[in-house]
C-alpha cells in the first residue's frame, strides 16, 4: 500500500500525485482520508492473428528444384507472440508445425518459406484456413542420342567395293524386317545399279 503525509498551511492547496502501476486486470481502490475512490485496470487485448496472400513460387518445380511459400500475418489483437498452423502435404508425408510471430497490434508480416521437392507428385501447403496447391514434375530425361548415320557401304561384306545381287537383297530384307528404313534400303539399291 502507498501512503504520503502532507502538511499544508493553512489556506494553502497542493496537487498530489501517486503512480500505481496495475499488475493484474482488476478494480483498485484508493483512499485519501475519508475519501474513496476507485480505478479499473483492464487486460490488453490477446494477439489474434489473420493469414492472408498464401501462394507459391514458382507453383511448379522439378525434382530437387526448391519452390518459395509466402503469406501474410496480420495481428488483429493486442501486441504480443502467437503462432500459425503451417502444413505441407506431399504424396507421401504430410509435415506440419507452428509458425511463431511476435507482433504489435495491427502489425503485418510476410513469412517465406523455402521449400525442397523431394518427390515427384502434387502438394499443398496450408496455412489456418488457406491453402494452395504445387506439384513437382519428373525431371526432363535427356534426349535420346542421334542414330548413328548410315553407310550404305556397309553392304559391300565381300569388300571388293561394287554393291553385288546378293549384298542389295540383304539390304532389302533388312528394310522389311524393319533394321533399315526405306530410304537406306534405296541408298544401297542405288550402288547396286551404279555396279
Ligand atoms: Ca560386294
Amino acid at each position: 500500500m502507498a501512503e504520503q503525509t502532507v502538511e499544508l498551511q493553512p489556506g494553502e492547496s497542493r496537487a498530489i500525485a501517486f503512480e500505481a502501476i496495475p499488475h493484474e486486470a482488476k478494480t483498485y481502490q484508493v483512499a485519501v482520508d475519508g475519501l474513496a475512490g476507485s480505478f479499473q485496470a483492464t487486460a490488453p487485448p490477446e494477439p489474434e492473428f489473420v493469414v492472408s496472400n498464401l501462394r507459391v513460387e514458382p507453383a511448379t518445380g522439378t525434382l530437387l528444384e526448391a519452390v518459395y511459400i509466402y503469406f501474410d500475418v496480420t495481428n488483429i489483437g493486442g501486441p504480443g507472440r502467437s503462432k500459425v498452423r503451417f502444413t505441407v502435404e506431399r504424396p507421401s508425408y504430410t509435415g506440419s508445425t507452428n509458425v511463431y510471430f511476435t507482433l504489435d497490434a495491427g502489425e503485418i508480416t510476410t513469412y517465406t518459406k523455402r521449400y525442397v521437392l523431394v518427390e515427384v507428385g502434387n502438394y499443398i501447403a496450408t496455412v489456418d484456413s488457406l491453402s494452395a496447391t504445387f506439384a513437382c514434375t519428373a525431371p526432363t530425361p535427356p534426349p535420346p542420342p542421334p542414330p548413328p548415320t548410315f553407310d550404305p557401304w556397309s553392304y559391300d561384306t565381300n569388300g571388293d567395293g561394287v554393291i553385288d545381287t546378293q549384298e542389295m537383297l540383304k539390304a532389302v530384307n533388312d528394310y522389311y524386317a524393319g533394321i533399315i528404313t526405306k530410304a537406306q534400303v534405296d541408298q544401297v539399291v542405288a550402288l547396286w545399279e551404279q555396279g
